[in-house]
């Protein structure tokens, strides 16, 4: 049976459906989340759809997420959106439902599920569930265009990664017909506070680059406190580097309260993910996160993306 098929029977066949996505949400994550629930409820409207995770700072724009009993999840069916593995989906009640389904543009390292739906062709994983709406016939309103646009210009960095291909156009395109205001909505997904643009200062006066075009910032606990930022709102500064000539790829290691250091890890035109897996993490070739113990793995993890870009460059050049 096609894969589209057997979701959409799925569910049909359920009363109450929870949709779930990634911790610590991007525009995609909200927007698939979110912009599927409108969909459902739109197109299905006797079932009950909830949107389930912790609250989600800084995207607040976007919408909020539904308050569920664990009784919600009894005999119901759960979706989990733009979530590669177990591990980082929001609110470990997922277990609780029947069935489960994942839909996600990840590399499929942990295919978990009853139906596993992923395509890594597309930009994001709103753009996969708008293909999915928009193939199979079903309507939108104007917030589930509007979130859905907001996950694919989180997730192309307005369009510019290479991710971004003439069906996402396409796909934008019909988005961008429905009444809302585009122009707010993008003003928004990248707006930064006034410490984060300060903390912004902080990465282009710090970066380190080597000769060939690696890469990096090291946000210790003590340099975040100074700017009055906390973690989540790392996530602004970690696309700078690419801004930068000769850059090819590049790691924002954030340390966490414990001492240890979530790495983000972004590639111009040089795939960073297999370093990612080396190091307790995972995700797409050019934009991966991993985790180290220590400084001492900061510095592993750096030598390994210098290895990467010095291999790459060389590969050019010959
Ligand atoms: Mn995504």
């Amino acid at each position: 049976m096609n894969i589209e098929k057997e979701i959409f029977k799925k569910i049909e066949s359920y009363d109450r459906i929870l949709i779930h996505r990634h911790m610590r949400p991007d525009p995609d994550a909200i927007g698939s989340q979110l912009g599927l629930k409108e969909i459902l409820q739109k197109n299905f409207p006797n079932k009950t759809v909830f949107a389930v995770g912790t609250k989600i700072e800084g995207l607040d724009y976007l919408g909020q997420m539904d308050v569920v009993e664990d009784a919600d999840y009894e005999g119901a069916l759960v979706i989990v959106t733009d979530t590669a593995n177990t591990a980082r989906i929001s609110d470990e009640r997922y277990k609780l439902g029947r069935e489960w389904i994942k839909i996600d543009h990840h590399p499929n390292d942990e295919p978990y599920g009853d139906v596993v739906y992923v395509d890594t062709n597309v930009s994001s994983c709103s753009e996969l569930v708008a293909r999915i709406a928009f193939d199979n016939g079903l309507e939108l309103n104007e917030n589930a265009a509007r979130l859905l646009y907001a996950g694919i210009v989180g997730d192309t960095g307005r369009f510019l990664y290479p991710s971004t291909t003439a069906a996402t156009l396409a796909i934008a395109s019909k988005l961008r017909a429905f009444d809302f205001d585009a122009s707010a909505l993008l003003r928004k997904v990248e707006e930064i506070s006034i410490p984060v643009a300060k903390l912004s200062g902080y990465v282009f006066q710090n970066l380190e680059i080597d000769e060939n075009g690696a890469a990096r910032v090291i946000l210790t606990n003590e340099i975040m406190k100074s700017f009055g930022v906390e973690d989540y709102e790392t996530s602004a500064v970690v696309s700078i580097p690419g801004s930068i000539e000769n850059i090819h790829a590049w790691g924002i290691f954030v340390q966490q309260p414990n001492g240890k250091f979530r790495v983000r890890l972004r590639g111009k035109d040089i795939p960073v993910n297999e370093i990612a897996k080396r190091h307790n993490g995972g995700g797409h070739p050019l934009a991966s996160g991993a985790n180290a113990k220590d400084m001492v793995e900061c510095d592993e993890i750096y030598k390994e993306i210098q290895e990467v870009v010095g291999r790459g460059v060389k590969n050019e050049l010959t």
